[in-house]
């Protein structure tokens, strides 16, 4: 972001000054003179934990907000984070931000034995055979706008990947890697339905990437990819000029918004940067629908690709399948508001959100004519969510802020000519500010993907923590803070700090009522065979193995499993109990190998038998008293 070169010696507050330099020219003088004094007495009191005290109003405790959850009592939400490069989606009660579980879904987890199984194992080689991802955007699918409980998608914005969660089991059950897409970033269903996934590919590369114009930069794109959410299937893909950044769906089943910056198609972050303004892509899915019916597409690594280029013939008459939205440089953030009526684009690299009405879109010649609001509302505006009051919040990434403004009172602040540049009033949309510590990227409130958000709860998900936690070392967490936000009067509260593991994005908060999982698996959702208590047996054929048993307290269906060195061993284990909460597991030391068995659940794991010995088969999860009894033998005979 800047030209200086950095020295070694700058302090955290010295750098975050040095990134508002670029931004100076673009944000009124009298904000960049107050966040500069806040940073500065940041600065003076890092290290004093007296910086918020209890006479500071903008805090309240768990008990006076109603955030406190009694040991034994259930939360009223669940929250679904993307942790980012931890490559999980992670799962919160809300309002307690107790961590209640992970789900593996890019990584492998030693835990829950995702990826040491067979059918874990093949999903995740089948789908690249990375063994990282960076989840950013999970999104709870939905019907009639509203949360159905079925599944959470994710995506990878490592390895241009989209998965699916099963919400019944929570565990991932479905990734696709998404062909011509190197790195897929926003992530959303198209509502109000969830008829398509889509995934959004951030980065430009040649089309297809195959040694073709290595460096020739203008030939490069990114394409927004439809996929089946029932067969994760990539249906259709469209290439745009530009790179895409995060996305969002309408609520009426025709328009998808996907932010982007590099307009400019250019390589380097000051080629990125140049020009002043960006664009909101419209996606008018109907009309790409209808031109992938007519064939109007070329069919590039397995997809049918429609051209929704500027250029396009299909960008050409009346019903174009892509508008083109200018918006202030490299807008990050954009979400639809519950009533359907705005998306709303944040300008990380401009103090303003973007305010687009959507009926307009539809409607006007010229999609500018559809921006009907630019509130001028601090520095690094990244995402924003809602209360179902008619309240937008926006954190602001350079600020640390998260700001509350009146999102029809920004509308009718707006000016019919175009915003004065020297403008230096924040915008009269703005209903108060509430500090976050530190450099907040997304926040989320209750049901705010919904037609229908509970406006009492907000988290922002902040990427520093500096001082706030004991200190664990130079990688510090990530800080999770709870913020209440249902009492307009009042303000808003900040409840909580949850440190959190690198890197909580997006999440979702949905109603607890809205989640079924199970206690026990259904045999008939998978495929492995069930071993019951009685059809443990061993067969051999041709130097292959295969043992089927059951597990249960404290037992393995065979005290003794016999190989030959060089036998392909295949272990099909039944967790035949029906108790909840009692998993046992397969774990074979010095084969790498782990099955994890909750109750009547099969797992299989195949293996070379290739080291001679005495192996002690153990299960790992602390089942019953006799736990540490519950352990067979395999035994390898060496070859002859
Ligand atoms: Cu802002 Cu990937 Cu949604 Cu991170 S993105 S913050
Ligand atoms: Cu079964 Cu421990």
């Amino acid at each position: 972001m800047t030209d200086t070169p950095p020295s070694d010696d700058r302090t955290t507050d010295e750098i975050d000054a040095a990134d508002r330099e670029p931004l100076f020219d673009r944000i009124p003088r009298r904000d960049f003179m107050k966040a500069g004094a806040a940073a500065g007495a940041m600065g003076s009191l890092a290290g004093c934990t007296s910086l918020l005290k209890d006479d500071d109003d903008s805090l309240a405790s768990a008990s006076e907000v109603g955030a406190y959850v009694p040991p034994g009592e259930h939360d009223d939400y669940y929250a679904f984070l993307g942790a980012g490069q931890s490559g999980e989606i992670r799962v919160y009660g809300v309002p307690s931000m107790r961590q209640l579980m992970r789900i593996p879904v890019f990584q492998t987890d030693s835990a829950s034995g995702y990826g040491y199984d067979n059918r874990t194992s093949e999903m995740l080689e089948d789908a690249g055979g990375y063994t990282w991802g960076d989840a950013h955007h999970p999104r709870v699918s939905q019907t009639d706008n509203d949360y159905d409980g079925r599944w959470a998608f994710v995506n990878d914005k490592a390895n241009g990947r989209m998965a699916r969660v099963d919400l019944e089991y929570f565990e991932t059950d479905a990734i696709v890697d998404v062909p011509n897409q190197q790195g897929t970033h926003g992530a959303c269903c198209l509502l109000p339905d969830t008829k398509y996934v889509f995934g959004v590919g951030e980065l430009r590369v040649p089309m297809p990437n195959d040694g073709r114009d290595l460096d020739d930069p203008d030939a490069y794109t990114s394409v927004l990819a439809a996929i089946d959410p029932e067969t994760m299937n990539v249906e259709w893909e469209v290439e745009v000029d530009g790179n895409m950044d995060n996305a969002d769906s309408g609520k009426e089943g025709r328009w998808f918004f996907a932010t982007g910056y590099n307009s400019e198609s250019g390589v380097s972050e000051s080629e990125m940067s140049a020009s002043d303004t960006d664009w909101v892509k419209a996606f008018d899915v109907p009309a790409i629908e209808e031109a992938v019916e007519n064939g109007e597409y070329e069919e590039i690594g397995g997809v049918p690709v429609v051209d929704g280029t500027r250029d396009s013939p299909l960008n050409d008459g009346d019903r174009p399948i892509v508008r083109y939205v200018d918006v202030a440089k490299s807008p990050h953030g954009i979400s639809v508001t519950p009533d359907g009526k705005y998306a709303i684009a944040s300008g990380k690299l401009d103090p303003t959100a973007s305010v687009i009405d959507i009926e307009t879109l539809g409607e006007a010649d010229d999609p500018n004519e559809s921006i009907v609001a630019r509130p001028n509302l601090g520095m690094g505006p990244l995402h924003t969510a809602y209360d179902g009051r008619g309240h937008a919040y926006t954190t602001l990434f350079i600020d640390s802020e998260v700001v509350k403004w009146d999102i029809e009172a920004a509308v009718e602040a707006y000016p019919e000519e175009e915003p004065d540049p020297d403008d230096e009033k924040e915008s009269p949309a703005v209903v108060e500010r509430i500090s976050v510590h530190y450099n907040p990227g997304h926040l989320i409130a209750a049901e705010s993907y919904t037609a229908d958000p509970q406006g009492d709860w907000l988290i922002s998900l902040n990427k520093l923590s500096k001082d706030r936690f004991l200190n664990v070392g130079p990688m510090k967490p990530e800080n999770d803070q709870l913020i209440y936000i249902g009492d307009d009067d009042e303000g808003m509260k900040l409840v909580k700090d949850t440190p959190s593991y690198a890197e909580p994005h997006d999440a979702s908060i949905v109603s607890a009522d809205k989640i079924n999982p199970a206690d026990v698996y259904d045999p008939a959702d998978y495929d492995a065979e069930f071993v019951g208590g009685e059809d443990s047996e061993i067969t051999r054929e041709d130097g292959r193995v295969h043992v089927r048993m059951y597990s249960m307290r404290n037992e393995f269906g065979f005290e003794d499993v016999t190989v030959q060195e060089g036998d392909e061993v295949t272990f099909t284990v039944t967790n035949i109990e029906r108790t909840p909460d009692i998993l046992h597991s397969l774990a074979i030391p010095e084969y790498d190998i782990n099955l994890k068995l909750a109750p009547q659940d099969t797992r299989e794991v195949t293996f070379t038998a290739d080291e001679p010995g005495v192996y002690w088969m153990y299960c790992a999860f602390f089942c019953s008293a006799l736990h540490m009894e519950m352990r067979s033998r395999l035994i390898v005979e060496p070859a002859e």
